[in-house]
């Protein structure tokens, strides 16, 4: 007489575990009921010549690089640099760039990125532009060809996801950052050369 009920329990906790495992953390597609939360998300940069020591100028240590006396320090931001949404939001960010000839951004963990986003005008129109391989609009800036995902100086692009499960998320430029084998993120590559990076901002999911 209790397998029925059983079955039934059984049953249940599957299809909840199946609900919750089939929804990826922050997803493409917004539900019609989700509140939609926008920002406007702009491209910065900080830098700066450190100052001279003792009326000489003054070598110093860039994340741990040794860097010549007089030379530019600096970093790529995303400003605002943390979005704070709620569970189940439809979030559309619109990032610009400002500063930097050219950036990516990648939600890590998630299928979330710039990669193909569509690029919109001041008035947040489609301009019929994806951000996918392609000659750079700017010519005068480097590169003359730009990858997937980047997109340049004057562009806009539009992320638009559904946040499923809290948490916080990581939005990386990869053009300035190198991403170590743990998972660090580091302002030199590989190979030692300035990234101007890393350039990060957070995505907090509320509960
Ligand atoms: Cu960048």
């Amino acid at each position: 007489m209790l397998k029925p009920a059983l079955f039934l329990a059984v049953f249940a906790a599957t299809a909840i575990a199946a609900q919750e495992g089939s929804a990826a953390p922050l997803s493409p597609n917004c539900s019609a009921k989700a509140p939609v939360k926008e920002f406007l998300v702009a491209t910065g940069e900080w830098d700066t010549v450190p100052k001279e020591r003792g009326g000489m100028p003054a070598p110093y240590t860039d994340r741990q690089q040794a860097r010549a006396a007089n030379s530019k320090l600096e970093r790529y931001t995303f400003d605002p640099g943390v979005i704070i949404v709620k569970r189940g939001d439809c979030v559309v960010l619109r990032i610009h760039v400002v500063k930097g000839s050219h950036h990516n951004v990648t939600i890590e963990g998630t299928e979330i990125g710039s990669e193909g986003a569509p690029v919109v005008d001041d008035n947040g129109a489609p301009t019929g532009v994806k951000a996918v391989a392609r000659s750079n609009p700017n010519p005068y800036e480097d590169p003359a060809r730009l990858k997937d995902g980047e997109f340049v100086r004057g562009e806009q692009i539009v992320l638009k996801f559904q946040a499923n499960q809290a948490g916080t998320y990581r939005m990386i430029c990869e053009v300035h950052t190198f991403i170590g084998p743990k998972g660090e993120l580091r302002g030199y590559d590989e190979k030692g050369k300035p990234l101007s990076g890393p350039m990060v901002g957070y995505v907090t999911v509320l509960p």
